[in-house]
């Protein structure tokens, strides 16, 4: 990895937001010999014993438990980690003072000398973004698969390797501030509202995600769903002639037809079945679409191809079947954490569904969930900060039941669902007001199924 003088030695930089981007930005730019201070909204006390680690080795000074302009005023830059809003009263009277204000996209931008492949929308994007990197690699070349879905982009400034290829999942709070980030291939795969406590509207969410494009089209291959209504209207008018696109309609550089995919080429289409493959689903089969036009100038040879998509594994927390308990199908989708992803997973589980949601509020509105509920849901069971919200947006549909913990969530669904429903997580919330993340939130729900089927089992041998 080549570099240029964004970061110069002696130069102060602030990084507010101390998770898992913020800790391997310190370390680059701390490893850049620049003056790093650090500003968490945690208190001191809550750090852990190897964030101390990195504070003593890497950083100036910091402050705790809140954000402060007096202290962030003490930097020449501040480097915002994903989920620190750029309009903290305090972030934004710093740079009305003149200071710059960016994010870690920015800071890599002008190092990033190998072709990169950016994968942004409000779902799919993980699935997207690994099935891209399986594809490459699978064709022996070195690729780093990183970003949003959890390897921070400061571990790819880190990183000595001299990659191939770069695949990137971004989210919008990284593109709001990824400055002069243009990938050489970006995909959008769709829009539907989420994040609206940070963004404010859709509109701004979607303006968001459309900076992957910035680069305009003779910088960036836009791979884009040619059928998803908000990405069509955010689509700045120039890329509506250039942009490739997929989707179902025929005339799509990839369309999906059934359990197959056609992918145009110089040689008239290749056609791929996913027949069988874990990808075989309305969204897995758009998502495979999406991650085949995203390498098309790699020309990997088809029957590869052909074997990576079938042989592909759909990560945990997305639609994972966990057990069947006298009839009733438990099944983790913890990582839809947007009205989209809940709606797709709804049709997805088919049949009679109870659904488990609720968690943190993110703005969404939940009477998007309306119709599948209508059409799908018997009973709701409800967790967290934003039950009230739920209810107030489905609770005429179908019964509402309260949980205090997954525990007790689990339970009360399991005892309304009948032999032939699901039991579905699938929050259409953020976890952070009961959980550490999404996966934890997931672990949980799994952990208590297992505790049910023990039961079972305890109670069979019994009688
Ligand atoms: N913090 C503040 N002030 C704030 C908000 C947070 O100081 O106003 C502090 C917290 O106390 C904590 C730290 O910032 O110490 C957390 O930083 P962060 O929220 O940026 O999270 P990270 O641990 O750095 O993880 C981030 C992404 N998080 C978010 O975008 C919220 C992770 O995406 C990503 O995997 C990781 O970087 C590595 O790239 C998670 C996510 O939820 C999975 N993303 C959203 C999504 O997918 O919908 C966008």
């Amino acid at each position: 990895m080549t570099e240029k003088n964004t970061i110069t030695p002696g130069m102060t930089a602030a990084v507010v937001g101390f998770g898992l981007a913020g800790r391997a930005m310190v370390r680059y730019l701390s490893g850049r010999g620049a003056r790093v201070l650090v500003s968490d909204a945690r208190q001191e006390s809550a750090l852990a014993e190897s964030e101390r680690a990195v504070l003593s080795s890497c950083v100036a000074e910091l402050e705790c438990g809140r954000h402060s302009a007096d202290f962030l005023s003490r930097a020449d830059l501040l480097v915002l980690s994903p989920g620190v809003n750029p309009a903290h009263p305090a972030i934004a009277a710093v740079q009305r003072t003149g200071v710059e204000v960016i994010g870690e996209l920015a800071i890599a931008a002008p190092l990033l000398r190998r072709p990169v492949i950016a994968i942004t929308g409000t779902n799919g994007k993980t699935t997207v973004t690994e099935l891209i990197g399986a594809l490459l690699a699978a064709t022996g070349r070195s690729v780093f698969v990183g970003g949003n879905l959890g390897t921070p982009i400061g571990s790819l400034l880190l990183d000595e390797t001299d990659y191939d290829v770069v695949v990137l999942e971004v989210s919008s709070f990284q593109l709001e501030l990824s400055g002069a980030f243009v990938p050489q291939v970006g995909v959008l795969l769709n829009i539907t509202p989420d994040h609206l406590d940070r963004h404010g509207s859709l509109a701004r969410y979607a303006a968001a995600k459309m900076r992957l494009l910035q680069g305009g089209p003779k910088r960036t291959e836009a791979v884009i769903n040619g059928e998803d209504p908000q990405l069509i209207t955010a689509l700045p008018p120039q890329w509506h002639g250039s942009a490739v696109r997929f989707g179902t309609h025929p005339d799509a550089a990839a369309s999906v037809d059934g359990e197959r995919l056609w992918i145009a080429d110089a040689g008239g289409g290749t056609v791929y079945d996913l027949s069988g493959a874990a990808l075989n689903t309305v969204s897995g089969r758009l998502n495979s679409a999406a991650a085949l036009l995203a390498v098309k100038r790699f020309e990997i040879d088809p029957t590869l191809a052909q074997q990576v998509l079938v042989s592909f594994q759909v990560g945990a927390h997305r639609m994972q079947v966990v057990d069947d308990i006298d009839g009733i199908r438990f099944i983790n989708d913890s990582k839809a954490t947007n009205t989209g992803a809940v709606s797709s997973g709804l049709s997805q589980a088919g049949g009679r569904v109870v659904l488990i949601a609720g968690g943190k509020d993110k703005g969404d509105d939940y009477r998007l969930l309306r119709e599948t509920v209508r059409e799908r849901v018997t009973n709701l069971v409800l967790i967290g900060e934003a039950a009230p919200q739920l209810a107030a947006a489905l609770g005429d549909l179908v019964p509402v039941h309260y949980a205090a913990s997954m525990d007790d969530a689990v339970s009360r669904a399991a005892e309304l669902a009948s032999p032939g429903d699901t039991v579905l997580l699938s929050p259409a919330c953020a976890s952070f007001d009961m959980f550490d993340n999404y996966q934890q939130r997931g672990d949980c729900f799994v952990a208590a199924v297992r505790r049910r089927r023990q039961a079972d089992q305890r109670q069979a041998v019994a009688s």
